[in-house]
């Protein structure tokens, strides 16, 4: 996976193309749009971007622009029933703000490495 190469304006401790949906904004239920998306977790943002071309460009360099940043802060993430998805490998991140997010990777270990980084990142940042 190659990360965004400018990493001084982006720095990251973990990033990778991951499916992403949204099912819940500001506590209603939108319907779900999956999307394949650069994901970005810094400090306690994550921030989706969609790729484009396998991921070369990256916004403020090619011409995608940022999709959207979650604020972990206050956010829990727990695997989602089946109910919320018929896809495997699902990890449902709920926000202090009311949005409800779906990612996903049909790749156990790559999904698992990021439950855990997001874990982290909300247990740090829990208290602010
Ligand atoms: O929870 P749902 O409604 O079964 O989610 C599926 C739909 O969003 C579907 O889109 P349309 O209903 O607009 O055709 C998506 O293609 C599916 O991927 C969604 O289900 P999964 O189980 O893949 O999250």
């Amino acid at each position: 996976v190659r990360c965004p190469p400018d990493r001084d304006r982006f720095p990251s401790e973990k990033c990778g193309i991951l499916n992403v949906t949204k099912i819940t904004e500001h506590g209603k239920k939108v319907r779900k749009s999956w999307m394949s998306s650069w994901a970005v977790l810094h400090s306690s943002t994550l921030l989706f971007a969609k790729g484009q071309g396998g991921g070369t460009s990256w916004f403020g360099v090619g011409q995608s622009k940022p999709e959207f940043t979650v604020d972990l802060r206050g956010g829990s993430i727990e695997w989602a029933s089946k109910e919320k998805s018929s896809k495997k490998h699902v990890i449902e991140l709920k926000t202090r703000q009311g949005t409800e997010l779906l990612i996903q990777s049909d790749a156990e270990s790559i999904i698992s490495d990021w439950y855990r980084a997001l874990l982290d990142t909300i247990s740090t940042h829990a208290w602010e």
